[in-house]
């Protein structure tokens, strides 16, 4: 048996070292020479609790290896980026090159699986693709005749920061296009998944990974637009939240400076997109937590405006808690926006990197400890709940002024 993962990144790099690791040869395919040479050297070319480790096992046994050229496999695995285009449109154009890299390798029998997250119908639209590039072959439900090669959407739902754990652990919705699809599917995540392995349609498949992750954002969003009205009532949101939490049938999440992260700020616009009239509360939900980074720079400003020469510590760029993923972070976003409006001198305290992310470089913005943070900030704006945030006592911020966007500081 031999698996064929496409896209080497956050999603199919672990995946593909999971795999190995079970005993199975995996071949990595890739569009970055850098990447698969990284992987070739057993290295990891991203940051992921354990992964470096499991790499190196898998490439040093032999049972990983990584390549830019596409070869003949049982099974081949999707894993590249579907991105919201120019904030308009689901882009489907990388599924659309994995497709036509594999199809000259695909073989009677072969079964196709789309991991990345994807609007409803991608799967469908995986399979014409295919079925355009090797008319030989049958896919199903593309002509009458018995499809050949299966097709199934068993979208990925790891937590970034826990990716291996949940690989395994996690039940999997498998969406085929047919039964068989299903149960192909279901074969070969059974040599990894230890979670339960649930057959449906692809069309239900695709639509439950965008709902779990609409899911998480609209109850995020109902915690933001809280802590706002709780701001303009005077009302301490953690204690509000704390009690309410104590009803057994309430469970509200955390208010942040918004949502960031590929994933949760993403997929939600995937079902607004197909049914723009009646996803009402997932476009709005969206909109309050894209709006909420506004909302914490304008309190950082009036803090600021308590002092002639304010100097703002940001604390946090990462785009949530003990994790260095910086990418779509409302922390690092405020942070540039507070250096472009000259509110004062910006220190960014980030223990998670070493040096200022392009983005930042060439503005007012100091990368700095958080011990030389506290010495020379008179204004603290918490952004991420970093365990060394946590770890502050009372002694170290009552000189400043502080806006907890994180309820660090809160008693609740
Ligand atoms: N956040 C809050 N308050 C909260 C919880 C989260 O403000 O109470 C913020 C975080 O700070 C962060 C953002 O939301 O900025 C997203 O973080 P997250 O930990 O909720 O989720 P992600 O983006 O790391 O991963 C999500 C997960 N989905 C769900 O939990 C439903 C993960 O299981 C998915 O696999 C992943 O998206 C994905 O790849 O789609």
């Amino acid at each position: 048996n031999k698996v064929s993962v496409v896209g080497l990144g956050y999603i199919g790099l672990p995946t593909a070292a999971v795999i190995a690791s079970r005993g199975i040869e995996v071949i990595g395919l890739d569009v970055s020479q850098k990447a698969v040479d990284t992987i070739n050297q057993g290295k990891v070319h991203i940051v992921e609790p354990d992964l470096d480790m499991v790499v190196q096992a898998a490439v040093t046994m032999g049972k990983l290896r990584a390549s830019m050229t596409p070869e003949p496999a049982d099974a081949f695995m999707i894993a590249v980026p579907t991105p919201f285009k120019d904030g308009n449109q689901p882009d489907l154009s990388y599924i659309e090159k994995a497709a036509k890299a594999i199809a000259p390798v695909l073989e009677k029998g072969n079964l196709v699986i789309l991991e990345s997250t994807s609007p409803v119908g991608a799967t469908e639209k995986l399979a014409a693709w295919l079925q355009e590039y090797r008319p030989d072959l049958h896919f199903p439900g593309q002509g009458a005749a018995e499809p050949n090669v299966n097709v199934a959407h068993c979208p990925e739902r790891v937590l970034p920061g826990r990716v291996l754990e949940e690989l395994v652990s996690n039940d999997r919705i498998i969406g085929g296009l047919t039964p068989k699809c299903c149960d192909r599917a279901i074969q070969l995540y059974k040599h990894f998944v230890r979670g339960e392995c649930i057959p449906t349609n692809a069309r239900t498949a695709e639509m439950a990974k965008l709902t779990e992750n609409s899911f998480r954002d609209v109850n995020i969003a109902f915690a933001n637009e809280l802590s706002i009205i709780c701001d303009e009532l005077k009302i301490d949101v953690w204690e509000l939240i704390a009690l309410a939490n104590r009803h057994p049938r309430v469970n509200i999440l955390r208010p942040g400076p918004g949502v960031g992260g590929h994933c949760i700020a993403v997929d939600p616009w995937f079902i607004v997109d197909s049914a723009p009239e009646s996803a009402r509360i997932i476009r709005t939900a969206r909109e309050i937590n894209d709006h909420k980074p506004e909302y914490v720079i304008g309190k950082v400003k009036a803090a600021a405006d308590q002092f002639k020469r304010p100097v703002i510590a940001c604390m946090g760029l990462a785009f949530k808690a003990d994790i260095d993923d910086l990418r779509e972070s409302p922390a690092l976003d405020i942070t540039l926006q507070l250096a472009n409006a000259n509110v004062g001198q910006i220190l960014a305290v980030e223990p998670n990197i070493d040096c200022l992310p392009e983005k930042l470089q060439n503005k007012n913005i100091q990368l700095v400890s958080l011990p030389e943070a506290l010495e020379r900030a008179n204004v603290l704006v918490v952004l991420v709940d970093h365990k060394p945030f946590k770890a502050l006592s009372s002694n170290d911020i009552n000189t400043k002024v502080v806006v907890d966007t994180r309820g660090l500081f809160s008693r609740f």
